[in-house]
């Protein structure tokens, strides 16, 4: 499939990163965006409630394109973190005992997003927990305090505000925050599975009506929020 610059099937470039995502979570924010505070549980041995821990893990940064799932994307952006397989082999594995077969992994999110991806997926090399962007803290628009990046994923499968990984051995526990034909178990970008049950060209049509709209409501609700937590300038 040919696409502007050499894009994944059926991708625009956009020049800017937008705050972006589902509009019921558009005017939530996290309590404390400075702050990373990070539970784990699960069909484990041991939960886990993580603060400064995941700064001791190796630091890297990676320069990754972003795909959201309604057809725009940004390139090159430059993300610091650490790599989820640190953290799992490091942290999660020896301290806190997963069961060997809870292999579906669920993030819950300070506004109330919540979405899952397979262990295997999160275990690839270009899969990281970020705290940085450019070189800089996270901004709040986009995940702060932490945040998945999973480049191979569609944005949806990227959480934000991360504040908790539950690692499970099924789904049972799981209610997706989007509708459940929005939400594919893996939704990679190179495969074009944007969703359940319809083909991945069709929902690009679906979806495309709705960046604008979307890209405003989160500018305005991010507005409000600057105008109510900052002094005015
Ligand atoms: N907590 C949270 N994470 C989220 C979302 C959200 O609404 N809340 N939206 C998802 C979607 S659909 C996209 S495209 C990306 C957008 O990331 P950005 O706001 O940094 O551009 O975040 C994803 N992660
Ligand atoms: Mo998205």
């Amino acid at each position: 499939m040919s696409t502007p610059d050499n894009l994944p099937p059926g991708q625009y470039p956009l020049d800017d990163f937008p705050r972006f995502g589902l509009r019921q979570f558009a005017h939530r924010f996290p309590a404390n965006p400075r702050q990373v505070t990070l539970t784990v549980t699960g069909d484990l041995a041991q939960p886990l409630t993580l603060a400064d821990e995941l700064a001791q893990l190796p630091a890297v940064e990676q320069i990754s394109d972003f795909h959201c799932v309604t057809t725009w994307s940004r390139r090159g952006l430059r993300w610091g973190g650490v790599r989820f397989s640190d953290f799992y082999t490091q942290i999660v594995r020896p301290q806190a005992g997963p069961d060997a077969n809870a292999t579906f992994v669920l993030f819950r999110c300070q506004d109330g997003y919540r979405v899952a991806l397979p262990l295997a997926d999160l275990l690839a090399e270009d899969v990281l927990l970020a705290s940085q962007l450019d070189g800089q803290p996270l901004p709040v628009e986009h995940g702060a305090p932490l945040r998945l990046v999973a480049p191979a994923h569609y944005g949806y499968k990227n959480p934000k505000h991360i504040r908790g990984v539950e690692f499970w051995r099924d789904a049972r526990t799981y209610r997706p925050a989007a509708l459940r034909f929005m939400d594919h178990p893996r939704a990679r970008v190179a495969a074009e599975e944007r969703g359940r049950w319809f083909p991945g060209w069709l929902l690009r049509y679906l979806y495309r009506p709705m960046i604008s709209p979307t890209i405003r409501h989160f500018r305005r609700a991010l507005e409000r929020h600057n105008a109510t937590t900052r002094d005015p300038e």
